[in-house]
């Protein structure tokens, strides 16, 4: 079985692969996973909220919307010495890339000069660049691009047919807008959903069909699963069944062989069997660190830990190499995978 990137997915495919039995998928989508990728490799990146809550969209899975009230403190624009120093602390703590998010519809011009000082500080330590700053234009996406951004991240979130159900005040279409404008300036892109929002199993076909049906394969893919903030519309909403979580991973990495899938928000909430399963379908990438952007994330040592204990490592930059780096990982790895081995002679 060769893995081929398509872009004429119809929806009984995608419906085909989620119907295979659970051995038979995550087998093929290891098949796959090990055609483009090292098999015990994963891309770890930190989040930073760079401007915090009072977002005037309203989008009903988000604790930072300003339409719910979650008790969430906001913030202006951080300061760029602020972020850089958030940013040396992460890449000591072995991140690779930095992704940096703002509670915005879009940036605003009187933000671009604060913007653009973030993004060249936090290049100049090494690390790739990441942001999510909303909706852009054609020009703001070049200006971000000739500043040295790697990364957009800008989400489809759910499919074309739920989104109305979810975020009533900006459309589909403005955000496919948005990623043909980062991609044209030549950045890479970040592009995901969310699952366990109420969507049906009809809709997580369609999400991961618009994804792999876009020109170009977005060269990462966060597949985030629900985080339940008191205040938000979807609180309540039921859990989603973790084997259909494992499904989707393995499913996008079938459809988006060479693209990075990452194991995004919701992992506080998911063992470590539960993230093995979803590695082993093809996952390779994580947010590394105890903070999403408002929501907690599991520890960096307990992450460690648990690459320990998988064999996996930290996916290396491939345009820098800097030892100093690389030696802190294997020192934090080292730390973390002694613990489990005393208990085990105990
Ligand atoms: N405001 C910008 C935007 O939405 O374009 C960027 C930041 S926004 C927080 C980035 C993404 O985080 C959303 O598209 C959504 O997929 C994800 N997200 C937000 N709240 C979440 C939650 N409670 N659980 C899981 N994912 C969430
Ligand atoms: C993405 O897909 N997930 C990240 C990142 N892109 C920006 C955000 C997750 C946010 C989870 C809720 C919070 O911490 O506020
Ligand atoms: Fe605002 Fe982004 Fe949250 Fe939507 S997901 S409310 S755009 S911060």
């Amino acid at each position: 079985m060769q893995a081929v990137v398509r872009h004429d997915w119809t929806l009984a495919q995608v419906n085909a692969l989620y119907a295979l039995p659970f051995n038979d998928l995550l087998f093929q989508a290891q098949t796959v996973h090990r055609q483009h990728f090292k098999p015990n490799e994963v891309q770890v990146s930190t989040l930073l909220s760079i401007k915090t809550g009072a977002c005037a969209e309203d989008c009903k899975y988000c604790p930072q919307s300003g339409h719910y009230n979650t008790g969430l403190e906001r913030e202006r624009l951080l300061e760029v010495e602020k972020v850089l120093t958030q940013a040396k602390a992460a890449k000591d703590k072995g991140a690779s890339r930095f992704c940096m998010g703002a509670a915005w519809t879009n940036p605003k011009q009187r933000d671009m000069p604060y913007i653009i000082e973030m993004v060249r500080g936090v290049k100049a330590m090494g690390l790739e660049t990441c942001m999510t700053l909303g909706m852009l234009d054609g020009e703001q996406a070049k200006t971000l691009a000739d500043a040295g951004l790697d990364y957009y991240n800008h989400n489809l979130d759910t499919s074309p047919e739920f989104y109305g159900e979810i975020i009533t005040t900006r459309t589909y279409q403005d955000r496919l807008d948005t990623l043909s404008h980062v991609r044209d300036a030549g950045m890479k892109v970040c592009c995901g959903g969310i699952l366990g929002l109420g969507e049906s199993a009809n809709d997580r076909s369609a999400l991961l069909m618009q994804l792999a049906n876009l020109p170009e394969h977005p060269q990462s893919v966060p597949i985030n699963m629900l985080v339940k903030v008191a205040g938000t519309p979807l609180e309540n909403v039921d859990d989603l069944d973790a084997f259909e979580f494992i499904r989707t991973i393995a499913v996008a990495r079938i459809m988006l062989p060479k693209s990075h899938v990452r194991l995004s928000a919701g992992r506080s909430r998911m063992n470590e069997q539960m993230q093995a399963l979803c590695f082993f379908a093809g996952a390779n990438s994580i947010f590394y660190g105890d903070k999403l952007l408002t929501t907690d994330n599991p520890e960096a040592d307990a992450d460690m830990q648990l690459f320990a204990k998988l064999g996996i490592t930290p996916e290396q930059r491939h345009d820098v190499s800097d030892e100093a780096h690389q030696l802190a990982l294997a020192d934090a790895i080292k730390e973390q995978a002694n613990p489990p081995l005393f208990h085990a002679a105990q």
